[in-house]
C-alpha cells in the first residue's frame, strides 16, 4: 500500500510487526479500502451525504454547520500547505482549549496529510519541548491565549519551523491568512495505514510515549464502541470535559458526533458548575466526563432532570458503585462505564444503561477481545484476578520506544490494569497493577478501599495508597477530602476506619487516615496515587498511622 507521506518519520519509527499487537477486522463495518483519508470521511462526507446545513460544532461563542467547519479546515490546509510549508506526514502541534477553531486546525491536519500532535492546555514549555522533540514536530497552530508557552518552547527546538496563532487579529495571524486562501481544498489521498495522529500518554514520568495512531484507526473507533453502544442519533447534541488532546474528548466530543450528523459543544473550560451551565444553555443530550465530574454534579440532580441530557458516559478511571448508585439516583440516569486507553485510541470495554452492571466496567466492546492472563501471558479462570489483555482494531504502535515489549506481549494489548472476568463476561476492574498494595501478605486493591470509603456520606473524594511500615511491609493509608459541613479530626478518621471494615474485608480498612482539601489530579481527571505517595514520604501530609497527626492545615501542599 502506498503511502502518502513524503516525510516518512512515522512510518520509519513504527514498532517492528513482530512487536505490534494483532489486528482484529472481523466486522463488516471493519472492512476499510487502502486509501481512506479520516478528514474527508468525516467532515467531506458529512456533506456528501446532504449534512451541510446541520449544526456540527457551538462554542466561544460560535455555530457552525458541517459546511462552516468544512470551510474553516479546507482554508486552514491550505495555509498549512501553501503559506507554511507542509508536507504529507509532517507533525502539527495543536495547542488551544476545545474551540470549533481547534476543531477546525484538526480536520485541516488530516486532509492535508499531516499528523496531529494535539497538546493539553496546561502544559507549559518543559513539557512541550518533550514532546517536539520526541514528534520532531515541524508545524504549529496555536491559540493566541496560549502562545506564551509555546513560543518559549519554539525557541529550545529549532525543529519547530513554522507557528502561527489564531484568535489573532493581527495581519500575521491564522485568519488572516485564511481569508487569503479558497474554501475548497483536493484532500491528500492518504493511506489506511498512513499515520494521523501521535498521541501521548498521560504517562507521568521520565520521557513521554507517543502512541500512533492511522487514519483507519481513526474510522474503527467510529465503527466499535459509539456504533454498538452509544449509538447516538443525528439529533444529539454532545458535551463534556475532556480535552480533544485526550483521545477520550477527541472520540466522544469530536468524533463521534460527526460520524452520525450530531452536533457538538465544545466548552473552553468544563469545570461542573461550567457543565451544567452548558447542558442548559445548548440543550446538551450525551455528556462525556470523568467519574468525580459525576459525583459533584450528583448535587445538581434536579437541575440535571430539568434538562434535555439523557446519556452519560464515564471514562479515564474506574467508576465506583457508589458514584453510579449516586448518579442514577440523583437525576434517573445509568451510567455507561467504559475503559478506553490511548494505546487503543478509545473504549474497548463498556456497557449500555441496559446492560450495565455495578461494579462492572462491562463486557468487550464488538470488535475487540479481552480476557485475563496471568504473569505468563496464559488466560486464568473467569473469578481470578490477573491482567487486562486486549485485542481489537486499533492497539499500541509507540513511536520508536523500547516500552512497546511491555505493553505489547504476545500480539496482546496489556493495559496495565488488574481485573477479573465473570462467568458472564464481564470485567471488573481491581486497579492499576502497580496500584495494588500489599499489606501483612495480603493483596489490597486501593481503589477498593477508595469505593468503600465514598459510600460514607461525610467523604467527597478520596485517595488511597500503600505506604511503608515496618512491620506490614505497606498499611494502607488513605487521603480524605470530606464534603462541607463535616470536621476533620482523630474522630472522623476512626468513624471512616469503622465504616470501612463495615463495608469490606476488615484487613482492608486503612490505617492511617489524611484530611485534605483537594486531591493531585491529572488534567485528564485521573487521581495521581504516586503523588499521594511522594508528599507523604516527603512528611507533608497527615504522616503516621496516628489520625490525630491528620492535621487539616498541612493538607494544600499535596493538592496539584
Ligand atoms: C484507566 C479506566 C477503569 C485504566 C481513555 C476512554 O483513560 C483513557 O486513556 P489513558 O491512556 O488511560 C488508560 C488507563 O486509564 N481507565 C480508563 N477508563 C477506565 N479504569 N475503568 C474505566 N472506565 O487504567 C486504563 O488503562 O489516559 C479512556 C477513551 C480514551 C482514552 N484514552
Amino acid at each position: 500500500m502506498a503511502s502518502a507521506h513524503i516525510d516518512t518519520f512515522a512510518r520509519d519509527r513504527l514498532p517492528p510487526v513482530a512487536m505490534q499487537p494483532e489486528f482484529l477486522f472481523e466486522l463488516p463495518e471493519l472492512q476499510f479500502p487502502e486509501r481512506l483519508n479520516c478528514g474527508a470521511e468525516l467532515l467531506d462526507r458529512a456533506i456528501a451525504r446532504g449534512w451541510g446545513d446541520r449544526l456540527c460544532v457551538r462554542g466561544a461563542g460560535l455555530r457552525w454547520t458541517y459546511a462552516d467547519l468544512l470551510a474553516h479546515a479546507n482554508r486552514i490546509a491550505h495555509v498549512l500547505v501553501g503559506d507554511m510549508g507542509l508536507v504529507p506526514g509532517n507533525r502539527v502541534l495543536l495547542r488551544a482549549p476545545n474551540t470549533p477553531m481547534l476543531a477546525a486546525c484538526w480536520f485541516a491536519v488530516m486532509k492535508a496529510g499531516g499528523i496531529a500532535v494535539a497538546t493539553m492546555p496546561l502544559l507549559r514549555a518543559k513539557e512541550l519541548v518533550a514532546i517536539i522533540d520526541k514528534g520532531q514536530v515541524s508545524h504549529a497552530l496555536c491559540d493566541l491565549r496560549l502562545a506564551d508557552e509555546l513560543q518559549a518552547a519554539a525557541r529550545a527546538c529549532p525543529v519547530l519551523r513554522q507557528v502561527r496563532c489564531f484568535n489573532d487579529p493581527s495581519p500575521q495571524g491564522l485568519e488572516a491568512a485564511m481569508a487569503a486562501r479558497p474554501a475548497t481544498f483536493d484532500n491528500i489521498d492518504t493511506a489506511a495505514d498512513d499515520t494521523c495522529i501521535l498521541a501521548f500518554t498521560s504517562g507521568t514520568t521520565g520521557v513521554p510515549k507517543a502512541t500512533m495512531h492511522f487514519h483507519r484507526d481513526v474510522m474503527a473507533i467510529c465503527a466499535c464502541w459509539p456504533g454498538h453502544v452509544l449509538r447516538p442519533s443525528a439529533d444529539d447534541v454532545f458535551i463534556g470535559s475532556p480535552p480533544m488532546a485526550f483521545t477520550f474528548g477527541l472520540g466522544g466530543l469530536l468524533l463521534f458526533p460527526m460520524a452520525v450528523g450530531a452536533s457538538t459543544v465544545l466548552l473552553e473550560k468544563a469545570s461542573p458548575a461550567q457543565l451544567l451551565e452548558g447542558i442548559r444553555d445548548y440543550g446538551a443530550t450525551v455528556l462525556f466526563t470523568a467519574p468525580t465530574s459525576y459525583r459533584t454534579l450528583a448535587a445538581h440532580g434536579d437541575a440535571i432532570r430539568a434538562s434535555t441530557l439523557r446519556r452519560c458516559v464515564s471514562a479515564g478511571e474506574a467508576l465506583p458503585a457508589a458514584t453510579r448508585a449516586l448518579w442514577k439516583q440523583a437525576t434517573g440516569i445509568e451510567l455507561i462505564d467504559g475503559i478506553g486507553a490511548t494505546e487503543l485510541l478509545h473504549i474497548f470495554i463498556s456497557a449500555d444503561e441496559s446492560r450495565a452492571r455495578p461494579g462492572a466496567t462491562g463486557t468487550a466492546v464488538p470488535g475487540y477481545r479481552a480476557r485475563v492472563v496471568d504473569a505468563e501471558g496464559r488466560p486464568v479462570p473467569p473469578g481470578t484476578v490477573g491482567r487486562l489483555a486486549v485485542q481489537g482494531p486499533t492497539g499500541c504502535r509507540y513511536l520508536d520506544d523500547a516500552r512497546q515489549a511491555q505493553y505489547v506481549q504476545n500480539g496482546w494489548n496489556l493495559t496495565g490494569d488488574a481485573y477479573l472476568m465473570d462467568e458472564g463476561g464481564y470485567f471488573h476492574y481491581q486497579s492499576r497493577t502497580d496500584d495494588m498494595i500489599v499489606s501483612a501478605g495480603y493483596n489490597i486493591a486501593a481503589p477498593e478501599v477508595e469505593e468503600a470509603l465514598l459510600q460514607h456520606p461525610a467523604v467527597a473524594e478520596c485517595g488511597v495508597i500503600g505506604v511503608p511500615d515496618e512491620e506490614r511491609g505497606q498499611i494502607v493509608k488513605a487521603f480524605v477530602v470530606l464534603r462541607p459541613g463535616h470536621a476533620e479530626g482523630p474522630e472522623m478518621a476512626r468513624t471512616l476506619q469503622e465504616f470501612v471494615k463495615q463495608t469490606v474485608a476488615p484487613y482492608k480498612y486503612p490505617r492511617a487516615v489524611a484530611f485534605a482539601s483537594s486531591l493531585p489530579r491529572t488534567e485528564t481527571g485521573k487521581l495521581q496515587r504516586f503523588r499521594l505517595g511522594q508528599a507523604d514520604a516527603a512528611g507533608i501530609a497527615g504522616a503516621g498511622t496516628d489520625p490525630r497527626e491528620a492535621t487539616p492545615s498541612t493538607d494544600r501542599k499535596v493538592a496539584p
